[in-house]
């Protein structure tokens, strides 16, 4: 679908009008899904997302958005994934979007986002430091803070904050996360770009999952799903070696911590630097349906292992 009500993705919302259309939602569809408040931010906003449930005793899948402000296609892809997963008429995608209850976080960094619309390569969080606003909030989880790829100065974007959860959003959304976490067996982060499945963990010393290999057999295999819609090429690799060395990330937080969530990823998302976070509008559907694929096959090959 190109549209739910008065959403679409033509173009890219702002804050406002994703909350607004997460709202919509609650109140279309009242007994599978409702509002949630994941946490709050440095200038006093919410963190919302929506909870899906089509029924009670499922596991749950976590699925988190816009943690880097100017990566605005992430945004919208969960918001497009949220909406087929309530509208799809495709055997598949009801039949995944059924076997989880699901937490989507379209945009875990309210505040950077709505900074976006003035400054629109903003990436970290906007509370004030000595020199600098903001830390990196994909630098601040409390797994191995600080152990490589990330900085120590306030006004570099990779600041990794004062201390582990230094920022707000981090630390009350970990809280939340916290409380439904021993249900949680899938945790998806999305980012922008570089057309990447990054498997953690992301810090030094190359400390690898004990299912690394049932990580790569289900990322390549989703790479491939992917790949089938449009052409698209994802490289499949743990964080260090398809990327570079960074720690304090969210999906290694979630792996590392509550070690029973065996499967997590983050995707960066299209494309590979013609366009880089200024991906024209007109890639949001195509992005949105290989991405939906890449997601619907890492659930078909978890609920059939
Ligand atoms: N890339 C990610 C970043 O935070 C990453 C890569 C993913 C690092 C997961 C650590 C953990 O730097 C972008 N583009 O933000
Ligand atoms: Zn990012």
């Amino acid at each position: 679908k190109t549209r739910n009500g008065d959403f679409d993705w033509t173009s890219y919302h702002d804050l406002d009008g994703i909350y607004a259309w997460l709202d919509s939602l609650a109140e279309k569809y009242p007994n599978t899904v409702s509002t949630i408040v994941g946490g709050k931010t440095y200038e006093g906003r919410e963190i919302r997302g929506v909870k899906v449930s089509f029924g009670p005793g499922k596991k749950v899948a976590f699925i988190e958005g816009g943690i880097h402000a100017r990566e605005w296609i992430s945004p919208a892809t969960v918001t497009y994934i949220l909406n087929e997963f309530l509208t799809s008429d495709n055997a598949t995608i009801r039949a995944v979007a059924e076997s989880r209850d699901w937490h989507f976080f379209p945009s875990i960094n309210p505040d950077g986002y709505v900074y976006t619309q003035r400054d629109r390569m903003w990436r970290k969080t906007r509370k004030p430091y000595k020199n600098c606003y903001g830390a990196d909030p994909n630098r601040n989880w409390d797994y191995y803070w600080m152990h490589g790829g990330a900085s120590s100065y306030e006004c570099s974007e990779t600041f990794a904050g004062s201390e582990a959860f230094s920022e707000i959003e981090t630390k009350s959304l970990s809280e939340y996360f916290n409380t439904i976490a021993k249900d949680v067996d899938v945790y998806l982060a999305f980012h922008s770009f570089s057309q990447l499945i990054l498997i953690p963990f992301g810090h030094a010393g190359l400390e690898v999952p004990e299912n690394n290999d049932e990580l790569h057999r289900i990322g390549k295999a989703a790479a491939e799903s992917l790949k089938n819609r449009y052409g698209t090429q994802y490289v499949v690799g743990n964080i260090p070696e398809a990327i570079y060395v960074a720690s304090g990330g969210s999906a290694d937080w979630a792996r590392g911590v509550h070690r029973h969530i065996r499967i997590a990823y983050t995707f960066e998302l299209r494309d590979t630097g013609r366009h880089g976070f200024l991906l024209p509008p007109e890639q949001i559907i195509p992005t949105g349906e290989e991405t939906l694929d890449a997601v619907v096959r890492i659930l078909n090959e978890v609920n059939s292992s």
